[in-house]
């Protein structure tokens, strides 16, 4: 049963307006699963003047929070060419793997750099996920500067005519103007070599608000084409989704919901807002 069920239910059965104890029941709710202020708001709003209809009017505050453009990976550049990027420990790694394992799937001949080179158990982590995966992994040299080592795998992908070439990058605080200043860079090396058709930003939905100001330095210092929200398994905070996508307007392409290989949904916000009743 959906988040909104029980509460949409209890609401619509009450006869009268409903008590301020049960409106405040309902808020924090909303608030502990991280719809964010604005929309638990609105919802609020509709629930004080709650009649039969409040499903149909929560959908519609849900929706209309979401940027209505495609959310299918861009593939424009040969080959496809994808750059993963976030703070510390959001599931950047697990996404690219996760990313690899479904164009694998559809036939593509996938090649993951890992260009996380300060700790050499970065890259051996993306290694074992690449054989795991059964695609090809571009190593850089000990040492050898990010965005060099991601120029490299670019050339790579583009001389061994791969289908997609998806860069894995360090976990960085997004107060830290040099380290945002090397993703720039980053990006603009592999752009010598070809176009980047993604810049995907992954957030830690349990994260909250706090991803919302971390993605807003991120986009101050690459455009981010999508992003993916991690860690919607296993936590009550769901609406985060909402709020993310609501305050940042970039589309949120997938969600991962999970650990494994296999725990990555493209994300549809109708079947998701359904879900939630
Ligand atoms: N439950 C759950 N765990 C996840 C998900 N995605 C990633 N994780 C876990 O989160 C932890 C960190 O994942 P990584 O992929 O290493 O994160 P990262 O962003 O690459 O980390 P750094 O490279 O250190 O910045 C691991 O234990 C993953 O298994 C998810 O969707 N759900
Ligand atoms: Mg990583």
């Amino acid at each position: 049963m959906g988040f909104f069920s029980k509460l949409v239910s209890k609401l619509s059965s009450l006869t009268g307006t409903p008590s301020e104890e049960v409106l405040a029941d309902f808020e924090s709710e909303l608030l502990k699963a991280d719809f964010g202020p604005v929309v638990t708001g609105q919802v609020m709003e509709s629930a004080r003047r709650s009649r039969g209809d409040l499903k149909e009017r929560i959908t519609e505050i849900l929706l209309t929070g979401f940027v209505d453009v495609s959310r299918e990976l861009v593939t424009t550049s040969q080959p496809t060419t994808i750059l993963v990027i976030g703070v510390n420990g959001t599931g950047k790694t697990t996404s690219v793997a996760k990313l690899a394992h479904l164009l694998h799937a559809e036939g593509k001949r996938v090649l993951l750099t890992g260009a996380d080179t300060f700790r050499a158990a970065a890259v051996d982590q993306l290694e074992t996920w690449a054989k795991r995966v059964g695609v090809e992994f571009h190593r850089g040299g000990e040492r050898q500067d990010p965005a060099s080592v991601a120029f490299d795998g670019a050339k790579r992908s583009k001389d061994e005519n791969f289908d997609v070439h998806i860069v894995d990058t360090a976990g960085r605080l997004h107060t830290e103007s040099n380290l945002m200043a090397e993703l720039t860079k980053v990006r603009r090396v592999v752009e010598k070599v070809v176009p980047v058709d993604e810049v995907l930003l992954v957030l830690d939905a349990t994260t909250g608000q706090n991803a919302i100001v971390q993605a807003k330095e991120f986009m101050a210092a690459t455009p981010i084409t999508g992003l993916i929200l991690t860690k919607m398994d296993g936590s009550a905070r769901g609406g985060s989704v909402v709020a993310v996508e609501r305050e940042l307007r970039i589309p949120i392409k997938f969600i991962g919901i999970g650990e494994g290989m296999s725990d990555l949904r493209p994300f549809d916000p109708q079947r998701f807002v359904e879900e939630l009743f």
